[in-house]
């Protein structure tokens, strides 16, 4: 009788396999597997089962598995393989198989059920996740570097520059990608996407190619077209939701996507949206890093020419549809391009801020890197917008809305796309990777490249010929020459102390009228409010130079200073029957230091005493103080700190415990917010100890 034959026992193996795949950080139970390599299972039964010859196993994924899309495969214990999925007897121990099961290379990844079909049993034996395979030669996603793996694929938490060109900052971010759930739910990121809701057929039987994957979460990271995870806001008040610099990492962000029944989590900003889209690659298998390029341009027409607009009185104007954002953030993704050809395979960008549609969505990339240095801007994907965001030119214009003219002011070839940035492998080091994106700005071949990509796009706009240089033709030469110089220390709280310099470059002496304005900006360049303004006149002699001092104070600006604290500074500068010189300085000022330092040696499950300092640098009191603080495998969750009240320059002292988890390098990120200072932020490494 056949059903004394009954399976008795699963053994899934799930720990030694999970080791074996390079999945044992995620902190989940389940089977997660990468594709391309074997794992072995065990099956017991009640009685002797022979050689278990006449076992056939199948594996599925997704609502409609057929064997002709590759999400389905069925395959009979063998001894060979088959460069599909096969299965192979490893042990026979009477009434217990081993088995061990290998999937190909260029497999769908996801979620699979595995079943069994014999004389004697039929039916499911449970789930796996499957997962890009890094560390295989034979996928897409291969990275043979080990370090690089580590650092791209396994590391949880990083860095992420912001800032502008003048100082550059950056921010922690705990990317999570092993935290409970969240692999679970980037796997929901794909089935909620809109291919998938068209033809989930189809959606999940390309869900074996890293450029497909890459370019859907792209699309479905921000919530424009499909209710994606995050909705942007760059407004400047966020009262609906958290103001963008208060997002520490991506963990809440996904979770909060979930427990909304999958509502965009308002808001993010650039930075928010790539650190959410690194979760959702590293966890997926794909390696991947954030990008940040300082004087990032938005170009919507692809011309590679960008407008930026001015009033006579200095106000900057929001005109026309291009921009020019102090930073930008994207990301880059690990895989080979068969499509374009091999030699742009490597780092791809990939960019979840919603900035213009593709193919009718808001969704950009795989972009190849090394396409961008070349100028192949006729490839897929988007290489266009990718190519103007760190080589288009700038032009700058004065409009003046009561005669409705507009004046040329400038035009600059090099001062779009600067200090390219990514966090270093194996330190918190700044890596500058500009050169990967273009030749030297002003190089021969930087302009070729520029030439070669202007013609690919505009076949009939040749005679923009050497494009910046003619265009600086056409602005009259000037005989002034300004710049705005720091005099002061730059901190939210105190006078904002600059100067402008000017000088008569002209033989003959010169009287210019001066406009000036400040304004608080976010930083694409969202204007917030004007907090200063002055005007006046003055007399240079050839040769002379001056310096005419901009003081701003705290209560010109408090009010109006966003998370960013950025503020635009413009001077437009006039010799009467000549052209307009605009100067312009972007400056950011630095919140007080919060300070964290651990209280005694951290090693796994031993709690260990942290301590924050802050000083109120303020001559007013501070109220409504919390300090947050998380950090993968340092503490579960995040910890909420009520802070009380501070004096004007008062000290405050905050101690409070974690426990480690997991050894290595871990990163403790800490935000402190108050009616003051709405988003200060620490990073403290920490090395945790067996
Ligand atoms: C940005 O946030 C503000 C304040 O909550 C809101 O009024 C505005 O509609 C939001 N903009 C977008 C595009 O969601
Ligand atoms: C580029 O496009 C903008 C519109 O976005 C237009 O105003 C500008 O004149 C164009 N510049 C060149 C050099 O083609
Ligand atoms: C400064 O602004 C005034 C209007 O307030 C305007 O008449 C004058 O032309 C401006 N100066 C420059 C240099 O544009
Ligand atoms: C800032 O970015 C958002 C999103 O792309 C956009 O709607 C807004 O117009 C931008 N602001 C400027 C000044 O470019
Ligand atoms: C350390 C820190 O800033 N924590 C923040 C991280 O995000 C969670 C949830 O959004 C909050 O508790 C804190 O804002």
């Amino acid at each position: 009788c056949l059903t004394t034959l009954e399976l008795t026992s699963m053994n899934w193996n799930v720990s030694s396999n999970r080791q074996a795949h390079h999945t044992d950080k995620f902190y989940s139970p389940e089977l997660i597997l990468r594709r391309g390599q074997l794992f072995t299972v065990s099956l017991g039964f009640r009685e002797n089962v022979g050689s278990g010859q006449n076992l056939t196993f199948t594996v599925s994924t997704g609502p409609n598995p057929s064997e002709s899309a590759k999400t389905k495969a069925v395959f009979q214990l063998s001894n060979g393989k088959s460069g599909g999925w096969s299965a192979e007897l490893q042990a026979n121990r009477g009434n217990t198989l081993t088995i061990s099961i290998s999937s190909p290379a260029n497999a769908p990844i996801g979620r699979y059920t595995l079943s069994l079909q014999s004389s004697f049993f039929s039916g499911q034996l449970g789930t796996f996740i499957l997962l890009f395979n890094p560390w295989l030669q034979a996928d897409d996603v291969f990275m043979s570097n080990a370090a690089e793996r580590e650092e791209y694929v396994q590391q949880d938490a990083g860095i992420i520059y912001v800032g502008s060109t003048n100082r550059i900052s950056m921010v922690g971010w705990n990317f999570g990608q092993f935290e409970q759930d969240i692999l679970s739910i980037c796997l929901s990121i794909l089935d909620k996407s809109l291919n998938f809701r068209r033809d989930p057929a189809n959606d999940v039987a390309q869900r074996n190619d890293p450029k497909y994957v890459g370019r859907v979460l792209s699309a479905m990271i921000n919530s424009n077209d499909d209710n994606g995870v995050l909705a942007g806001n760059w407004s400047g008040s966020y009262p609906g939701g958290r103001d963008p610099r208060n997002w520490n990492g991506s963990v809440e962000i996904l979770k909060e996507w979930k427990r909304s029944s999958f509502k965009p989590v308002r808001y993010g900003q650039c930075w928010v949206f790539a650190g959410t889209l690194n979760t959702a690659l590293r966890s997926l298998g794909i390696p991947s890093r954030v990008i940040t390029n300082f004087n990032s341009a938005h170009d919507t027409d692809q011309n590679l020419s960008v407008d930026v607009y001015y009033d006579p009185r200095g106000n900057p104007l929001d005109r026309g549809s291009d921009s020019i954002w102090n930073f930008h953030v994207w990301n880059e993704a690990w895989f080979t391009r068969t499509d374009v050809g091999p030699s742009y395979s490597g780092w791809q960008v990939l960019d979840a801020t919603p900035q213009e549609r593709s193919q009718g969505v808001f969704q950009c990339g795989p972009a190849s890197v090394i396409g961008i240095r070349e100028g192949e801007v006729d490839q897929d994907f988007d290489m266009p917008f990718v190519f103007a965001e760190v080589n288009a030119d700038r032009n700058t214009w004065i409009y003046d809305s009561t005669t409705n003219t507009q004046m040329k002011s400038s035009s600059e070839s090099s001062s779009v796309g600067k200090y390219i940035s990514t966090k270093a492998v194996g330190t918190n080091s700044r890596m500058d990777v500009t050169e990967k994106y273009k030749y030297p700005d002003g190089s021969a071949q930087e302009r070729q490249v520029f030439q070669k990509a202007l013609e690919k796009l505009r076949p009939n706009l040749l005679f923009r010929a050497t494009s910046a240089e003619s265009s600086e033709r056409d602005v009259q030469k000037p005989s002034i020459s300004g710049k705005f110089k720091v005099t002061g220390l730059l901190v939210v709280g105190q006078e904002v102390n600059l100067a402008l310099n000017l000088k008569n470059l002209a033989s003959g002496r010169k009287t210019m009228t001066v406009n000036m304005t400040a304004w608080t900006i976010v930083y694409n360049g969202t204007l917030v409010h004007e907090v200063w303004k002055d005007s006046f006149t003055i007399s240079l002699d050839p040769g002379e130079e001056t310096q005419h001092p901009v003081k701003i104070s705290y209560a010109q600006y408090e009010k109006y200073l966003k998370a960013d604290n950025m503020i635009r500074i413009t001077a437009v500068c006039q010799v009467p029957s000549e052209g307009d010189v605009v100067v312009a300085r972007d400056i950011i000022l630095d919140n007080p230091s919060l300070t964290l330092e651990a209280l005694g040696e951290a090693r796994v499950q031993k709690p260990v005493n942290v301590q924050m300092l802050f000083s109120n640098p303020l001559d007013e009191p501070v109220k409504n103080c919390v300090l947050m603080v998380e950090g993968s495998g340092l503490l579960r969750g995040n910890l909420k700190i009520d802070v009380p009240n501070l004096r004007p320059k008062e000290r405050s002292h905050v101690r409070f415990e974690i426990l480690p988890t997991r050894s290595g390098t871990k990163q403790l990120l800490a935000d402190f917010s108050c009616n003051r200072f709405p988003a200060i932020k620490s990073i403290l490494p920490i090395d945790v100890a067996e």
